[in-house]
């Protein structure tokens, strides 16, 4: 059964034995991973969530597939931010915020995750790192210009990427989305409220992706719900294709694409973010306790992290559904709390 349904058993040994090793420690180092975010309803990369209509995300992720196809790229993080938008934080975003709060310095938090989620829990932007970036972020990808923007949370980012509902489906011209709809410009002039006013639009879009729905069942939930969302990562749901011109353009250099502010696989993680991290390492000789929460921690550098942790005498904490547990296994004296973190992580960290 899901774990969302039967609230997790924690073991009450283990949960004395970790919050009083929590109390005494110091330095605390965190990573955190998709899983965090699946109980706010946005897909894992493994599993289900791992496609994106048929294809693999991960494939996706990379600097080959955007310049192959940046309209399907830009679709598929146009996407990710429309649903990321309408995620709200969970109990687990808001127990790590707090706990960073109180700790300051001590506990330095490092997030695997895009979505926004831990900065709109409020987490203190001081002591999160995001090793990935941003979906809200976005850089031009000409080698020569640098222009970057941050927290751009203007969804569509371009009348071009709004998503299909049945309504504007029916008034396509060639290909692409009318950007005359009521919904094309509610969601332009929508920049970046938090919470978007409610739109006539129906924004209950499917959060499972690639369901796999038939074309019939496909349009037949269309017509239910006439004006709905398309649940554009269902592969039996036609993409409207969309010409270069209408993707989004840099305004500082002559006109070069602008990219999702993500770290693609393949790609260097941020070197400020990096030093900065490893400024907070040499500043003690010890670590004394590292979270691993809803990562299968197999992405590197960023999994590499647990590593320097236990090289500095720390106990290894871990959350996860699942007994997905970091490369080497746990040592003596860890734990692993199996569970949904939006549920463990409120107990362990009270
Ligand atoms: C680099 C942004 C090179 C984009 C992301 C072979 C061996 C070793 C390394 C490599 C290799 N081949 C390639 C590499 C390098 C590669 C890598 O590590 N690949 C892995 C797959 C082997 N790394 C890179 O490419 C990095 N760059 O190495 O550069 C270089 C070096 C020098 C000079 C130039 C270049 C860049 C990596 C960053 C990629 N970008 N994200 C985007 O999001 O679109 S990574 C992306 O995938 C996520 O950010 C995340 O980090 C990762 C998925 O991992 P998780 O977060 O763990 O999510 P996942 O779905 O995997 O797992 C979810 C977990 O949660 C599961 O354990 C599940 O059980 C659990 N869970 C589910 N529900 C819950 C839960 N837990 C609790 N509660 C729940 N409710
Ligand atoms: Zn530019």
């Amino acid at each position: 059964a899901s774990s969302a349904t039967h609230p997790p058993i924690i073991p009450p040994e283990d949960l004395t034995s970790f919050q009083t090793h929590l109390s005494r420690s110091t330095r605390i180092l965190a990573l955190l991973g998709a899983g965090l975010s699946a109980s706010s309803g946005l897909p894992t990369f493994r599993g289900a969530g791992g496609l994106w209509r048929t294809h693999d995300a991960m494939q996706l992720a990379t600097p080959e597939a955007f310049s192959r196809d940046p309209a399907l790229v830009w679709q598929f993080y146009s996407y990710r931010r429309h649903m990321a938008l309408r995620a709200k934080p969970n109990a687990a975003h808001f127990a790590l915020a707090e706990l960073a709060k109180r700790r300051g310095e001590g506990l330095l938090t490092l997030s695997q995750n895009v979505d926004g989620l831990s900065p709109r829990a409020g987490h203190p932007p001081e002591t999160l790192k995001l090793l990935h970036g941003s979906l809200f972020d976005l850089k031009c990808s000409s080698f020569f210009c640098s222009h970057v923007e941050r927290d751009n949370y203007t969804d569509p980012i371009v009348p071009a990427l709004a998503i299909p509902t049945t309504k504007t489906a029916e008034n396509e011209n060639n290909g692409e989305i009318d950007p005359t709809t009521k919904q094309a410009l509610n969601q332009l002039t929508n920049n970046g409220k938090e919470e978007n006013e409610e739109e006539e639009v129906d924004t209950s879009i499917a959060a499972s992706s690639s369901s796999s729905t038939s074309p019939r069942d496909a349009q037949a939930e269309a017509d239910a719900n006439p004006n709905h969302y398309l649940d554009i990562s269902n592969p039996h749901v036609t993409l409207p294709t969309i010409p270069l011109s209408s993707l989004p353009h840099c305004p500082s250099c002559t006109h070069g694409l602008l990219r999702p502010g993500v770290v693609w696989f393949g790609e260097m993680l941020p070197a400020d973010i990096m030093a900065s991290i490893d400024a907070w390492i040499e500043a003690s000789p010890t670590i004394d306790l590292m979270l691993v929460v809803g990562t299968s921690a197999k992405v590197y550098p960023a999994a590499g992290f647990v590593d320097v942790a236990r090289a500095k005498g720390a106990r290894v904490a871990v959350v996860n559904v699942e007994r997905d547990v970091p490369a080497g296994g746990l040592a003596e004296g860890d734990w692993l709390f199996e569970g949904d973190a939006a549920l463990v992580l409120p107990e362990l960290l009270r």
